[in-house]
């Protein structure tokens, strides 16, 4: 069952544009601080369940679903990872987290994961959630009453809100409703893509293996037991179908290698598809009675694993302000959600970017800066206090 049965929601407290994880966590955390909500998502059930991305849970993206009621198979299916593998050189060396940030670690549990449970918790118990509704358009932000502007079944409807937020992600609409310049954009590109591919293959080693080599960036992921993650950076526009499987396993294999005994096991690549590498930050995240959430605020490299763990903290931060309004009727949270989710929005944007130009190589880079980036990763491996920088960052602080 994927349609909401009566006569489409024509008002609601606080609006939702987007159901990815954003707008669903942020939906069932309303529910459950009794604030109503309506969730308005363009694409089908089938194809948001399905759209492969992200794989690393902070510890505390795991405590806010926890929270959230959703845990239970992310209890029992999630894969607990106190470290990952840093390779350069022929060389390896393992950052232990735990030992590095106080006992914090990350989960290895698939984004579409995450998605499917929070979809069937909203779908059995929590307030409406329309699939093929698309918004065109957010008026009034600067008004008390904002409007959301959707089609469902070939006809327009409207629904009135107090408050809209859009965790409609970097290509979404309601930006758009904010009028021109109130909002500041910051940006930076990356001149390589990755090349992302599941497997069917036992992952080849326990944990992550991020990897600097002179042929370009490999990162050895997995999303179960059984199913293999894998990434190669690619140049920009790279058709993803130009690759046969016998040159992503080759190339793979190439840019893991390290001195003495490992392998990489080989299977069947059921999945691939090629991402671009971005930094956005647009702020303020709010303007009036429209908000921005996840990646329609802030987009992130990948390198860093934080894309997901950023949608995740920022709406805790704005169900907890949003209950607090309910509650009290003191809008100060809401007041200070920006500044409160920019602090860690930054602090991710620069460990992604640190990761990112880190472990890549690229085009024309110069001897120089790869020595740089070998003297950085030699630094790590022998300092506790730079090893520690990239573990607390990784690993992530407590959200909020
Ligand atoms: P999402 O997941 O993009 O969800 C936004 C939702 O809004 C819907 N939408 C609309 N709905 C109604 N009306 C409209 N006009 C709408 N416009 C858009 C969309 O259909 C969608 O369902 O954003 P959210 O919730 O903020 O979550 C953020 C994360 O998804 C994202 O940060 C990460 O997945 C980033 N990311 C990756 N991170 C990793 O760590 N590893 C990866 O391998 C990885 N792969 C990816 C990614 C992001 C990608 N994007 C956004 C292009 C691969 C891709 C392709
Ligand atoms: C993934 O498993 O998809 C993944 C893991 C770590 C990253 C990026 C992607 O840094």
């Amino acid at each position: 069952m994927t349609v909401t049965p009566g006569p489409p929601p024509a008002r609601t407290t606080v609006g939702i544009v987007g159901a990815g994880p954003a707008g669903l966590l942020l939906a069932r955390l309303l529910h459950l601080a009794g604030v109503d909500c309506v969730v308005l998502e363009s694409r089908s059930r089938g194809y948001v369940e399905r759209r492969q991305r992200a794989g690393i849970l902070e510890q505390g993206t795991v405590d806010a679903l926890r929270a959230a009621g959703a845990g239970e198979r992310l209890d029992r299916e999630g894969m607990p990872h106190d470290g990952v593998e840093l390779r350069w050189g022929g060389r390896r060396h393992r950052v232990d987290f735990p030992s590095l940030t106080g006992g914090r670690r990350v989960w290895v549990y698939a984004q579409t994961e995450v998605v499917k449970d929070l979809v069937a918790l909203q779908l059995n118990e929590g307030p409406p959630l329309l699939f093929d509704s698309p918004v065109s358009a957010v008026t009034g932000a600067g008004t008390g009453r904002p409007l959301v502007r959707y089609t469902r079944g070939g006809r327009e409807h409207t629904l009135a809100c107090d408050w809209v937020v859009g965790c409609d992600g970097f290509h979404g609409v309601t930006r758009r409703g904010v009028p021109d310049g109130a909002l500041s954009t910051f940006e930076r590109t990356y001149p390589y893509s990755w090349l992302g591919v599941l497997a069917d293959v036992a992952p080849s080693h326990h944990e992550l293996v991020y990897a600097h080599s002179p042929r370009g960036f490999a990162l050895l992921s997995m999303r179960s037991p059984a199913v293999s993650r894998l990434y190669l950076q690619v140049p920009d526009g790279t058709d993803p179908s130009a690759w046969t499987d016998g040159r992503i396993w080759d190339e793979l294999d190439a840019r893991l290698a390290v001195d003495g005994d490992w392998s990489l096991a080989r299977g069947p690549i059921t999945q691939r598809s090629v991402l671009p590498m971005r930094s956005v930050v647009t702020e303020p995240m709010r303007w009036g009675r429209v908000l921005l959430a996840g990646d329609a605020a802030h987009i992130v490299p990948p390198t860093g694993a934080k894309g997901l763990n950023l949608a995740a903290s920022d709406v805790v931060v704005l169900a907890r302000a949003f209950g607090q309004l309910a509650r009290t009727g003191s809008t100060a949270g809401l007041d200070a959600y920006s500044d409160t989710c920019l602090r860690r929005v930054w602090r991710a944007e620069h460990f992604s970017w640190f990761m990112t130009t880190t472990l890549h190589t690229a085009p024309g880079q110069s001897a120089f800066d790869t020595r740089l980036q070998l003297s950085q990763l030699e630094r790590i491996a022998a300092s506790p206090h730079a090893a520690a920088e990239l573990a607390e960052n990784y690993a992530g602080g407590p959200v909020g």
